[in-house]
């Protein structure tokens, strides 16, 4: 009996992405890849693009209105400055959208933070911290893991293994003292 294709998983279905991570510039990446490369260890396949408010907005219109049809689940949008883009994503899709506010030169982050905070009601944004990539992925994972037990599993084996790392570390103080254990960090 020929396969159904319910049987045969697509290649398509294989390679969709559940989380877009956008950024308003190539120099923001440095700041973003915390939350890809955490992402990919959990094997959650993420698409990751440049799409600026300002300087391509036609695009990144596009992009969040097909993000839903495309299969994506959460978006993660980092920018840094005047920070338009995680706001106006999330303005047009019903997506769960974080926003990393990217460390800017001139006012350390602060500009980008209260761009991408500060947003209307009816339309929110999770925020995290500045520079915050990694929570950002993390918390993407999180939300995919209210419906994907195995992902669940990953990420508490995660954070079992923080806090091992920390009982780790207090046991190693309470040896050496906090002399010792400093001059040996
Ligand atoms: C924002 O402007 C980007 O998100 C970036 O953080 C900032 C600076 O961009 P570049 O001038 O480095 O391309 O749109």
């Amino acid at each position: 009996m020929p396969p159904t294709s319910r049987q045969v998983p697509s290649a398509k279905a294989e390679l969709t992405a559940q989380v877009a991570v956008l950024m308003g510039s190539d120099s923001d990446l440095s700041t973003l890849l915390p939350a890809i490369e955490v992402l990919e260890g959990f094997q959650v396949a993420v698409e990751v693009r440049v799409l600026s408010a300002h300087r391509t907005p036609l695009e990144m219109v596009s992009f969040a209105r097909q993000a839903k049809f495309n299969g994506l689940k959460v978006i993660i949008a980092g920018a840094g400055g005047a920070a338009h883009l995680p706001g106006m994503v999330a303005s047009l899709t019903s997506l769960p959208v974080i926003g990393v506010p990217v460390k800017s030169k001139a006012l350390s982050g602060v500009d980008s933070m209260h761009s991408i905070l500060q947003m209307p009601n009816g339309i929110p944004v999770a925020t995290v911290a500045i520079a915050g990539g990694l929570n950002a992925g993390l918390l993407a994972a999180q939300i995919l893991a209210i419906a994907d037990p195995t992902l669940s599993e990953k990420i508490t084996n995660y954070r079992q293994k923080l806090h091992d790392e920390v009982v780790e570390k207090d046991s190693r103080l309470m040896k050496l003292g906090a002399n010792l254990y400093f001059n040996q960090m």
